[in-house]
């Protein structure tokens, strides 16, 4: 245990590619805003307040005038403080579009045959990862807990080990970590698991990936000794011990479940089904990638609207797709692939009155989201495989009124928790997903009340509090308490233009 003094002034210090925010250049004018994706939906409300301090690289590759102050007035708004990690236009190129999203991104989705192993991708992302070490190094104190975020930061750990900092360091993994057969493609794989093995807790989604890593390390490092059962294992390696665990990642259910019910949400929600009136609404939402199985998706819905010709006219698929990593030519062809699906599908099957897909691409506001989240009467979310996946979570607490159904990847990692009250589906079976569409849109609302009802009480007893408190008490002994409440704060959610103000309470 840490004395009581030292407590007091231990501060968390969490570690991501990116900010929790977002740079934006209008004409000569910088502006930050909040970031999104299931890292900042996560991590937000668990630092807020608690006067730690988030490393991260800003979002812009030249200098930003003005931007430590700009940064120093978002921290006294959400009680914690920022590190800027500068990167470079080639650092980006070759350390996130490269070797993160080019080699890690798709192996690690068992997706191999879309990896450029490029040395020089890996040579960056040793730089880079060291870069963040630098950063680090200089604004940590002794007592700090450093907890490093995600793929693009794995060898961070083995880099501050170098530098002689010698405090607790904790590692979580959000994407599925693959099986060993996979895994062993990668052309630095004993590298990267000797990096992971620096960190004194890796920390895994399910336990799936974690069986998947412990075989690797099996496999691949030798004289290691991996013992223990239960969540947590012990792993030896000459000298070093570190923990490997699984921690299913959360939400906030209850700020969401509050935000849904707020007033602004429930008009913006009425207007959705006002203006599709007598219509069951389907329900998607993702980043624009290629792991999140859009084009399965919506082949499944054209085959569903092709088998049960009763439910033309009759339902609607609302698909939010997510600007994501555009400047990689893959993800432009899936944008492409996409519009070319939902053109074919509506020009097919559009009568008056009624369009079968409504394509929004763009970012949504929180309210926006939620009123989705709430009017629409089924979620299709397809990943072909994912490490978690906050968006079905968001679905269940935001569904309030308990009705809903949820269509969900046995390949998410949300899936061994929802399994039971889910539809659960292949997203590969075009005719299987087509078919549960069918009996979502025909189930019963007893049945759906009662499955709905499961679900939402699994996501508020699991929720982001008690993943957080599991990590830190595995990693240090100690829950998220023990870093003291900067103030007190209350987030309100009243309209619209309250999320389109930058870092309001939601960040
Ligand atoms: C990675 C892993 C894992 C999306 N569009 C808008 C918006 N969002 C928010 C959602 C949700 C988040 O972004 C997406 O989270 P996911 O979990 O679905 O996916 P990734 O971004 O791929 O996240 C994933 C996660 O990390 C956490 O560990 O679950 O498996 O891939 O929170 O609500 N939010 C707003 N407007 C949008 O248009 N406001």
């Amino acid at each position: 245990m840490i004395a009581e003094e030292q407590t007091k002034n231990h501060r968390l210090v969490i570690v991501s590619n990116r900010l929790p925010i977002v740079l934006k250049k209008q004409k000569n004018d910088w502006t930050l805003a909040q970031g999104s994706g299931g890292l900042v939906t996560a991590l937000a409300p668990v630092l807020k307040n608690r006067g730690g301090l988030w490393i991260g690289w800003p979002g812009a590759t030249e200098a930003v005038p003005g931007l430590s102050d700009m940064l120093n007035s978002v921290s006294d708004t959400l009680g914690y403080t920022f590190g800027a990690v500068n990167l470079t236009e080639a650092e980006l190129k070759k350390f996130y579009y490269g070797f993160s999203n080019e080699i890690i991104w798709p192996l690690f989705h068992d997706l191999q045959t879309r990896c450029n192993f490029d040395v020089e991708y890996w040579k960056s992302y040793l730089d880079v990862n060291s870069k963040y070490a630098n950063v680090i190094a200089n604004c940590v104190k002794p007592d700090d807990y450093i907890w490093v975020h995600d793929y693009h930061l794995m060898s961070v750990g083995k880099e501050l080990r170098k530098l002689k900092i010698n405090s607790k360091m904790g590692f979580f993994l959000h994407i599925p970590f693959p099986a060993l057969d996979i895994f062993v493609k990668l052309p630095w794989r004993f590298e990267i698991l000797k990096a992971l093995l620096e960190y004194d807790l890796i920390g895994f989604q399910t336990l799936r990936d974690r069986r998947n890593f412990v075989q690797c390390v099996r496999t691949l490092i030798k004289d290691v000794n991996i013992h223990g059962k239960g969540q947590v294992l012990n792993c030896r390696v000459n000298d070093r011990e570190s923990r490997i665990g699984a921690f299913p990642i959360s939400i906030d259910y209850n700020e969401f479940a509050r935000q849904a019910g707020a007033t602004a949400v429930s008009e913006k929600a009425w207007y959705i089904h006002e203006d599709l009136p007598r219509r069951h609404l389907i329900l998607g939402v993702d980043r624009l990638d290629y792991t999140k199985g859009i084009p399965n998706k919506l082949e499944a819905f054209r085959t569903a609207l092709i088998r049960y010709p009763e439910l033309c006219g009759k339902v609607t698929l609302i698909q939010i797709v997510v600007p994501s990593r555009e400047d990689i030519p893959e993800y432009y062809e899936l944008k492409e692939e996409i519009d070319r699906l939902v053109g074919e599908i509506n020009g097919k099957f559009t009568q008056s009155g009624w369009v079968p897909i409504h394509y929004i691409f763009r970012s949504v506001s929180r309210v926006e989201l939620l009123a989705y989240y709430r009017t629409c009467e089924t979620a299709l979310v397809t990943p072909l495989k994912d490490g978690m996946n906050l968006v079905a979570k968001e679905f269940c607490a935001a569904s309030v009124d308990e009705s809903g159904v949820l269509i969900l990847s046995e390949f998410a990692g949300v899936a061994t928790q929802l399994q039971k009250n889910a539809l659960l589906v292949n997203p590969y079976d075009i005719e299987g997903v087509a078919e549960t569409i069918y009996k979502a849109i025909t189930m019963d609302k007893g049945e759906q009340r009662t499955r709905m009802r499961k679900m939402r009480r699994s996501v508020r007893e699991n929720n982001i509090f008690r993943w957080v408190d599991s990590f830190l008490r595995t990693s240090i002994e100690q829950d998220l308490n023990s870093f003291p409440l900067v103030a007190d704060y209350i987030p309100q959610i009243k309209t619209d233009e309250d999320i389109a103000i930058p870092f309001n309470t939601l960040l």
